[in-house]
């Protein structure tokens, strides 16, 4: 089986050469999990990635959480998840104009310079795609956008129209990889999917295998009725890292998000 045989018309339809690349990094692990690493420590990090590291296609960061971080830690760590097969995604949520987010992509932590992924906020209109994009150019890496269409955290404020205008402006917008929808509502990432047609993808954060309510306002839903619903990443975090043995745990979530693909 080759990935267009497990991915379909997304395969043919997803043409930035950052969704080819997740398809088939995901195929070859046959997992669909991104992993959010949300430790505040590099040791932490470092232990994570090693236990995970096979089991994932992608590994989610907050690179301004992390209490001791150093450039040379950091480049160790980043060169250790690509030994893994790894898209490398900071989850930076740009929101600001074009040229001030082309520079945030720089600064002290040099998102360009590592990242494959980033997320945007489309708040301050579509000339933000094109400064994150000029920011990669820069330094001659390519890169994606998500943009977020959805959120998983209760009370947020994007309303329906506000999704459908992210959907309408990232469909047209090359350098957008696809969306962030809520995995925690399969009826509504049903809908985005249905906006969003095959072009592009969807990742989902609010996903555990223990559905419901998490803290701090965040809510989980399954990741078979994720992907089912249309995702094409489960975003997880603390469903692994949280866990006795994230081993284990990242292997069945790549195996309920392989087998819900391949039933899709
Ligand atoms: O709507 C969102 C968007 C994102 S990117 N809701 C989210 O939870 N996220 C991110 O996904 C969040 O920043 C965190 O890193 C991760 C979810 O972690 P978990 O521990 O709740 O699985």
């Amino acid at each position: 089986m080759q990935p267009e045989d497990v991915w379909g018309n997304r395969w043919l339809e997803c043409t930035l050469t950052m969704a080819k690349r997740y398809m088939t990094v995901a195929w070859e692990k046959q997992s669909l999990v991104c992993l959010a690493a949300d430790r505040n420590t590099m040791s932490g990090l470092f232990e994570l990635l090693e236990q995970v590291g096979p089991h994932i296609a992608a590994l989610k960061t907050h690179v301004d959480l992390i209490d001791d971080w150093s450039a040379e830690g950091w480049a160790k760590f980043c060169a250790t998840a690509e030994e893994y097969n790894l898209l490398i995604f900071e989850d930076r949520k740009f929101a600001d104009i074009g040229k001030i987010s082309r520079s945030q992509m720089a600064g002290i932590y040099d998102i360009r310079s590592w990242s494959n992924i980033v997320t945007a906020h489309l708040i301050s209109g579509p000339d933000i795609v094109d400064g994150l994009q000029a920011a990669w150019h820069d330094v001659g890496r390519d890169g994606g956008v998500l943009l977020l269409a959805q959120m998983s955290s209760r009370g947020n404020l994007l309303t329906t129209d506000y999704r459908d205008s992210v959907v309408a402006k990232g469909a047209a917008s090359a350098g957008v990889l696809g969306f962030i929808g809520n995995g925690s509502r399969p009826e509504e990432l049903e809908e985005l999917r249905n906006k969003v047609g095959d072009g592009k993808m969807i990742w989902t954060p609010g996903v555990n295998i223990a559905i419901g309510d998490g803290e701090m306002g965040q809510r989980y839903g399954d990741p078979r009725e994720a992907v089912l619903a249309g995702s094409d990443c489960i975003i997880v975090g603390s469903g692994i890292h949280r866990s006795d043995n994230p081993a284990a745990m990242a292997k069945q979530y790549a195996e309920a998000s392989w087998n819900a693909l391949l039933e899709r």
